[in-house]
């Protein structure tokens, strides 16, 4: 077996003993043809994108048109996160809770030694050590993903902050190193040829909360691969931070700006399709001169309380892996602006001219295309050319909008939490809860209706607790406890919203324009938070009175608002009715301050 950095020859990058005793343990494991030191630079990134294009994973884009970006397709079979197979092993069942898939983990860990045995042969092993969040920051975490995925190691290069400046945080051990194993199983043996995306029909995507410790199996792709994203920054990491009091959260962060300088943070939560970037990137309307909304994050917060008991975030990754469908100049302009250049494409659509493509770019297709699986298209096909999960790693720095605080190591000071939901019915464009623990109520029950997309009955409403379901890693019965139990130890409580920008009028229609004309929402909530506008009480909520809205350069009636923000006291009677099934089934974990507040709830309508 050859060890490098990119020589046979050098030393090692690291002094850490334990670090080197558990790379030599599990090359002995997965017994790889090399082993490579990752030093994160750009040269070593050119390399190994140069071989991805060898390899025939990777297309260089016609430089022209996209610098510095490539172009990648997965296997049909490895396209997405995979939910079904993925665990959280605790030592014991009850502590994963019943929204997570369980297994003992003894069991587990003699599955994954059988499947990790000889997984790397005919294949390289990168040591990719890796800090989410900036390096050196007090509330940054360090892991070490062993990968046989070069893919993965560029890609993870743009997520987070790589190679030899994480090597020097590890071998300072002031911090503990979560380790991550890696293999996309497919191990070249008998003379095996290689193939463009390789990946393993079985795939294991396990979580060991108390040894702290990511084994991901069979899947080169987006959070089952770039392990320090969903794995490490939400599922490792919401069990570090209940133990050490703090939050992990799958939060977008963003800076509101007035046009005298004043800065008010908020974090935001939303299920998926729900436009989480393009909040994360939001452009204010005609009629906001002078506003401005800069990007933190587009989809985890690490948040903490500081010395003088205030919240303050960072966001712990480095880029972006966005959804590319739908993305446009017209839906998302920054985001565009993002990934035009130095971007790797996943499972987009190929132009003839060598640029990419996906639905929503424009208006009209272009007539020719080759598609995500790499057959001709036309806008006569019947399937579509982009992979609906087709995706964009682009560098977040690269935002026109990023915050100048972005890599603060002390995090940016959060003063308003925001979920939300996909819901056509029952719940107004923006409510405020009335204090922390109606707050914490509010996200415990959000949710959005199914879609046909779904694969589930339309119009019934899947919860998703503060849009944690897949991704916290224990018990959520546990987890909304920890989130009553933060308010304890500040000085400062952020004030908690609700926003929906789906509802639909009795005709179908949407009856919010949403995208930048958000931003009306986002001042009223600034506003409240600074105490700047009284509210209207209403049985769920304090809500916006219009005259409390900034309608300048939108024609919106008192009448549209009314229908926007009404709370009907039947169906929401109903809709506490649904909060029911996902708390029977927390049942024994769940904190009573649930109950009380459905209680109120109640009482209230
Ligand atoms: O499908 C995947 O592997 C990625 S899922 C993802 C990626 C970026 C941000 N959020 C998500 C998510 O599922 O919440
Ligand atoms: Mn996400």
């Amino acid at each position: 077996m050859k060890t490098s950095t990119m020589s046979a020859t050098s030393a090692l990058p690291t002094t850490n003993k334990h670090l080197i005793r558990w790379v030599e343990k599990m090359a002995d494991l997965t017994q790889p043809d090399s082993i490579h030191w990752v030093d994160g630079s750009q040269a070593e990134y050119d390399a190994l994108c140069a071989g991805l294009v060898d390899a025939g994973t990777f297309t260089r884009l016609n430089q022209e048109l996209w610098p510095g970006c490539y172009y990648a397709r997965s296997s049909p079979n490895d396209v997405a996160r995979v939910e079904d197979r993925t665990f959280i092993c605790s030592l014991s069942k009850d502590n994963a809770g019943p929204t997570n898939n369980w297994e003992d983990p003894f069991v587990m860990r003699k599955k994954l030694k059988a499947l990790f045995k000889g997984s790397m042969r005919g294949r390289t092993m990168y040591v990719l050590p890796y800090s989410m969040g900036p390096i050196g920051s007090p509330m940054s975490q360090i892991g070490v993903q062993l990968t046989d995925s070069a893919y993965a190691v560029v890609n993870m290069r743009i997520m987070a902050r790589i190679g030899t400046p994480v090597f020097a945080e590890i071998d300072k051990d002031e911090k503990r190193v979560v380790p991550c194993m890696h293999s996309v199983g497919a191990p070249l043996v008998g003379g095996k040829k290689d193939v463009p995306w390789p990946c393993n029909e079985e795939k294991y995507i396990v979580h060991f909360p108390e040894t702290r410790e990511i084994w991901s199996y069979g899947s080169g792709y987006g959070g089952n691969a770039l392990l320090g994203k969903k794995c490490f920054a939400l599922r490792i990491a919401s069990n570090i931070a209940r133990d050490e009091g703090w939050m992990a959260e799958h939060m977008l962060i963003v800076g509101v700006e007035s046009p005298d300088g004043e800065k008010t943070y908020v974090a935001a939560a939303f299920p998926s399709a729900c436009g989480k970037t393009n909040f994360a990137m939001l452009i204010p309307p005609a009629g906001f001169e002078g506003w401005k909304v800069w990007t933190v994050g587009d989809d985890i917060a690490w948040i903490k309380p500081d010395s003088t008991g205030r919240l303050r975030a960072i966001n712990p990754e480095a880029g972006f892996f966005g959804v590319a469908p739908g993305t446009s100049q017209k839906t998302n302009p920054n985001a565009m602006a993002t990934l035009a250049r130095n971007t790797i494409f996943t499972n987009v659509a190929l132009t003839p001219e060598g640029g990419v493509w996906w639905e929503g770019m424009t208006d009209a297709p272009p007539p020719h295309l080759t598609d995500w699986r790499g057959n001709p298209w036309t806008p006569e096909s019947a399937t579509p050319a982009a992979h609906p999960n087709g995706r964009f790693t682009a560098p977040a720095s690269q935002c026109p909008t990023i915050d100048p605080a972005w890599e603060d190591p002390n995090g940016v000071p959060i003063s308003a939490f925001i979920f939300g939901g996909r819901r056509p019915q029952t719940i107004p464009l923006v409510y405020q809860a009335f204090n922390w623990s109606a707050g914490v109520y509010i996200g415990a029950t959000m949710g959005s209706e199914t879609t046909a997309a779904a694969g589930a009955p339309v119009g019934t409403v899947r919860r998703d607790p503060m849009a944690m379901l897949p991704f916290c890693g224990y018990h959520m019965g546990d987890y909304f406890r920890h989130w009553i139990r933060m308010q304890r130890n500040l000085t400062e409580t952020p004030r908690v919203f609700h926003v929906n920008w789906f509802r639909k009028g009795p005709d179908g229609k949407f009856l919010w324009p949403g995208y930048s004309q958000n931003m009306r929402v986002l001042k009223w909530i600034v506003d409240r938070v600074r105490g700047r506008v009284r509210g209207k009480e209403t049985p769920i909520g304090w809500t916006p009175k219009y005259t409390d809205i900034n309608w300048n350069g939108l024609d919106f009636s008192y009448d549209q608002f009314s229908q926007l923000q009404a709370v009907d006291r039947e169906t929401w009677k109903k809709e506490v009715m649904g909060h029911e099934e996902l708390f029977i089934s927390l049942h024994d974990h769940l904190p009573p301050e649930m109950i009380y507040e459905r209680e109120l709830l109640i009482c209230r309508l």
